[in-house]
């Protein structure tokens, strides 16, 4: 067979397949902070038939090319930011004689760009649960279509991980997705967009199941990877009652009640684990949420405030959030109820000026947020930013690279842009070096101990000042750094860091740690993967502690 072509003989055919599954990096740390979910959600929709599949996350470490056989089947799962590395594993995977096959939120948006750049033989779009067991069959039959569309399945139809195929000692959070789908309409965000805006909620007792996989093996700090963890607001309930939309109504409480019912059984769960998710700060008007959250062991949330100012707000089209001091009492609020916030700010809005930058670093520590962000305004593909960005540009693209920066994920990251719609008054570098002194004097040491008091003993003080300034340097490594020394100073950093972290992280494994029987969810109970059932013998109906 010539190298760069699929098996095409019988005999070819006949080899044992072996399934590779990629999560594509550029920078490998030896651990990594979040297990990139998808990875072990795929290797669970792998057909029984042809094996476990060998898991590869270049966070941890590269794939190594000779591990890779004639008639293999590579699955590669990519967004925006790791497209060009995906490509790049696909071109070496298709060359060594493999089928090539993307996944992902980027090859949905842009699926003709993975054949041309990452020499695809297929690609799965929207959730791969179902349709990557096609694309497997598809392969092996010698005839994979072009296309498989997963579109949006329902929750009951989510697979849950493989975490049995995990390395257990190179991550220091696992995650586990509750509900896919965002109500909101943020115009910088693409989620509403792909995911949809109905939310799609998975049966709690799949949830739970996962999580008792993990806390047997001992796993403490879970990332509930949300769109949105409250996906009912006040007002979506009074405006379905002020249209008189019963209907609406009780699709709205039914959400609502399953959070409720989720929260319930987390709170069953050893106290020692720690949950933390993504939510609008809608969730401050309701103390009864954050109450049941807080008891659910969700010790914390990414609250997206973009914006101090009300002109901002209204620019990304998120008027549900507050601004100025009922901003600083809304994120008040979820610590009067210890819940702790990540907020998450952007800089770079056509509404921002110099003032902004401390204007944000004040509110955010005067509003008590234990974490923050601060990241620059980037045109997501398929936002509504990006569309109106990429009109503006069509008629005199800028291009970098050979690339358009219209596809910037495409010019190599040496040379790509960081900010890539022009402000009126600011320049890139006046807002980058802005953006940095905001980040270290809400990173500083002083600050970190200062915030570090909200935690209950010392070990807790010291986890949250290392979770802090690894997140600081983490991010200093990949996203604002300019000058390749201080991006390989802090590199050595994380990766130093993130090995002690690592520690703190986990706890003693509870191998006897059942899930509750379910019997209502699981009749036949084959539905439940052999792997989250545990031991033969029936559960207790509440989980041991
Ligand atoms: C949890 C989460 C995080 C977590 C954890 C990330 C991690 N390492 O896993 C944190 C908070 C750390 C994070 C950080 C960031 N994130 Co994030 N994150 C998410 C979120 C909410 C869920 C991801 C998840 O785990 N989903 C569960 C899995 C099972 O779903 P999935 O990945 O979509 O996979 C399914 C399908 O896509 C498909 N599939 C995926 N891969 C493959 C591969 C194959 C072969 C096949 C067949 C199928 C397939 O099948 C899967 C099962 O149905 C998504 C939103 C979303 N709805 O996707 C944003 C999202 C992925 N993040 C996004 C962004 C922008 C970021 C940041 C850049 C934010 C920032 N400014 O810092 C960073 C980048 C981090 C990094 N380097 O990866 C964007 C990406 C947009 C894009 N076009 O690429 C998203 C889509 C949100 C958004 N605003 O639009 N994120
Ligand atoms: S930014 Fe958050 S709230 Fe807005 S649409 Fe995206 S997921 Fe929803």
């Amino acid at each position: 067979m010539a190298s760069s072509e699929a098996p095409s003989s019988i005999e070819e055919r006949l080899c044992p397949i072996r399934i590779h599954l990629i999560n594509p990096s550029d920078n490998s740390f030896g651990t990594a902070v979040i297990t990139p979910r998808w990875l072990f959600v795929i290797a669970a929709a792998t057909p029984r038939a042809v094996g476990d599949p060998i898991l590869v996350d270049e966070c941890l470490e590269k794939v190594a090319p000779d591990t890779i056989s004639p008639g293999d089947i590579v699955g590669i799962g990519i967004h925006t930011g790791n497209a060009l590395r995906g490509y790049e594993v696909g071109r070496m995977a298709r060359e060594r004689g493999a089928w090539v096959v993307y996944g992902g939120i980027h090859p949905t948006l842009y699926p003709d760009e993975a054949f041309e750049q990452g020499r695809a033989h297929c690609i799965v779009t929207g959730d791969g649960d179902v349709a990557w067991g096609k694309a497997v069959a598809g392969c092996i039959a010698g005839q994979p279509e072009r296309i498989y569309a997963g579109g949006h399945l329902e929750g009951e139809q989510f697979i849950p991980a493989r975490w049995d195929l995990m390395p257990r000692d190179k991550y220091m959070w696992a995650s586990v997705q509750t509900t896919r789908g965002c109500p909101k309409h943020c115009s910088f965000c693409s989620v509403w967009r792909t995911d949809g805006q109905r939310p799609r909620q998975r049966p709690y007792q799949t949830v739970i199941d996962e999580i008792v996989a993990l806390r047997r093996m001992g796993f403490r700090f879970i990332a509930l990877a949300d769109d949105n963890f409250y996906p009912v607001s006040f007002t979506d309930l009074r405006l379905a009652r002020e249209q008189n939309n019963q209907a609406r109504l009780d699709d709205l409480n039914r959400i609502r009640a399953d959070r409720f019912l989720l929260m319930e059984e987390l709170a069953k769960l050893p106290d020692d684990l720690a949950f933390f998710t993504q939510i609008t700060m809608e969730a401050g008007e309701d103390g009864e949420y954050l109450d049941a959250m807080r008891k659910a062991h969700i010790k914390g949330a990414l609250v997206g405030v973009e914006s101090v100012t009300p002109e901002g707000l209204k620019a990304v089209f998120k008027d549900f959030n507050y601004s100025g001091d009922a901003l600083a009492k809304q994120l008040q609020t979820f610590r009067q109820h210890r819940v702790h916030v990540l907020g998450s700010f952007i800089f770079g809005l056509p509404t921002d000026n110099p003032a902004t930058f401390d204007a944000t670093v004040e509110l955010a520590m005067k509003a008590g947020v234990s974490f923050a962000q601060f990241v620059m305004l980037t045109p997501l593909p398929g936002s509504i930013d990006f569309g109106r960005w990429e009109k503006e540009q069509a008629g005199h693209p800028t291009i970098i690279g050979g690339q358009p920066v219209t596809r910037y994920w495409l010019i190599p990251s040496a040379i790509r842009p960081k900010l890539f719609i022009p402000h009126p008054s600011m320049s890139f570098e006046e807002i980058r070096a802005r953006t940095q002194k905001v980040w270290d004097r809400f990173y500083s040491w002083r600050t970190i101990w200062q915030r570090s008091d909200c935690t209950p003993d010392l070990r807790a003080r010291l986890a949250f000042v290392f979770i802090s300034k690894l997140y600081r340097q983490m991010y200093a490594g990949t996203g604002l750094a300019t000058d390749s020394a201080r991006k390989k100073r802090s590199e050595r950093w994380a990766r130093w860091t993130a090995r002690l972290c690592r520690r703190l992280f986990h706890a003693k494994p509870m191998p006897e740690l059942q899930s509750p029987m379910w019997e209502a969810a699981f009749a036949s109970n084959s539905t439940r993967p052999a792997f989250l059932k545990g031991s033969d013998k029936p559960g207790p109906l509440t989980v041991l502690r």
